[in-house]
């Protein structure tokens, strides 16, 4: 027997890329970090992935510094053409992209129309294909000139950002409805600015809250900006959200779980509320709250995970139906903007997509309005810091040869897609 889940008239199904994962040949601050940083990520690779289940399949290209140089990626920006027919083939009707800051302010205050004209054909070129664009204006890597300037703990940063802000929409507003000012806040400040694990490398408590609050700004301004040139423009950002679990459902670990809980899943939101339109959710995977020291390895509890990622991560769908219960307090319509699993042998991929809708429709049956669902990544791309090995794409990439070539299970994707509906096999 097998059961029809049928998603709202309407429903944007598409994928998600961001610039510098995906363009090559960007010169920005991560750049430049990633040649100072390669060798020692090729040193470090051994202590940070052999507990993988995959070590042995990932471990020379991890033991290799060409690993983490991101160099030409998928020349995504000489080959979005070929891309954006591989979207519509697999029937998807809508496309989240960054714009690369570095591209189009490549010197403070200089705007390049080059670079300005160039996302103009590719969201031309989407628009050819009916695919509709999101557009993130800031996905992490930040330019040269800003990075020279203390970066997003400058207190101007969040002017800079509106001022580029305003740049795009001047040249390309008319060409997009949905725009997301900032990609993933907290995952890039605890990154950059408490893990020390990005650029710029900090580990300061200080630090951390300064750029978050910055950012906070910077989407304010960027939001208010975008709405005075582009009335109809619905902006918000893109929230990764965990689901956290309290341990064994414990009382104790239930009250703890709301710290995290708040300060990731909660704070920026809230700051935000009166400036966002819709709400984009990353959802990948959940933790487990329990008192005790954990070592940064142990965050993702791999002792007690059943299914995992080629990343470690687990598969935890029901986290996103949580995740999603959550927000509907917000009162705002909900865009999944970005979920999806790195599995190199394609193994998982279309079970993790299957189990992440069904969940997604219960929520919807629920009375929660998610609008649309966007797998992370159409291709195969660079995962920051850990440079090619994660292969996330619902497309292969042949690094030498740039080939694309669609995983079986972006075939199931497509006929999600196509017919606006899961069909499941058994029941929840
Ligand atoms: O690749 C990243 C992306 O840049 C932001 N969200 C999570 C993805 C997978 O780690």
């Amino acid at each position: 027997m097998s059961y029809k889940l049928i998603f709202p008239k309407g429903f944007l199904w598409g994928t998600s890329t961001s610039s510098h994962q995906v363009e090559g040949g960007n010169l920005n601050d991560w750049r430049e970090w990633e040649k100072k940083n390669a060798e020692r990520l090729t040193q470090e690779a051994e202590k940070n992935y052999s507990w993988l289940p995959v070590w042995q399949e990932i471990k020379n290209q991890a033991q290799n510094p060409e690993n983490y140089i991101s160099g030409k990626t998928c020349d995504h920006y000489h080959l979005y053409e070929k891309d954006f027919d591989l979207i519509k083939s697999l029937n998807n009707n809508a496309y989240r992209f960054s714009i690369e800051w570095s591209r189009i302010e490549p010197e403070q205050g200089k705007f390049n129309q080059k670079e300005i004209e160039h996302y103009k054909k590719v969201l031309l070129a989407l628009k050819k294909r009916k695919v509709v664009p999101f557009v993130t204006l800031y996905h992490w890597p930040i330019p040269l000139w800003l990075k020279e300037k203390n970066g997003w703990l400058n207190p101007q940063s969040p002017k800079y950002f509106e001022r580029y802000a305003k740049k795009v929409m001047e040249n390309l507003g008319k060409y997009a409805d949905f725009w997301i000012t900032i990609n993933e806040p907290l995952v890039y400040g605890a990154n950059s600015y408490l893990a020390g694990k990005w650029p710029p490398q900090k580990k300061n408590l200080f630090k951390i809250i300064k750029v978050i609050r910055n950012l906070v700004k910077a989407h304010k301004k960027a939001y208010k900006i975008i709405h005075q040139l582009d009335k109809k423009a619905k902006v918000s950002i893109a929230k990764n959200n965990v689901y956290f679990e309290p341990y064994k459902n414990k009382l104790f670990n239930k009250i703890l779980a709301k710290i995290p809980d708040y300060l990731w899943n909660k704070y920026f939101l809230n700051s935000i509320k009166r400036q966002m339109d819709f709400i984009g959710l990353n959802y990948y995977s959940h933790n487990r709250i329990k008192i005790g020291w954990k070592k940064p390895r142990d965050w993702f509890n791999q002792n007690e995970n059943k299914e995992v990622s080629d990343m470690g991560w687990e598969i935890y769908p029901k986290g996103i139906y949580r995740v999603l219960k959550e927000l509907k307090n917000y009162k705002k319509p909900i865009y999944i903007t970005e979920n999806g699993i790195a599995d190199a042998k394609d193994k998982k991929r279309a079970e993790f997509i299957s189990q992440h809708l069904k969940w997604i429709h219960k929520a919807i049956q629920e009375g929660i309005d998610v609008r649309g669902y966007f797998y992370w990544s159409l291709l195969d791309n660079f995962e920051w810091d850990k440079g090619f090995w994660p292969r996330f794409g619902l497309i292969e990439i042949d690094y030498k040869t740039m080939k694309r070539n669609p995983r079986p299970s972006a075939f199931y994707y497509a006929k999600i897609c196509k017919e606006n509906q899961l069909i499941l096999n058994s029941q929840f």
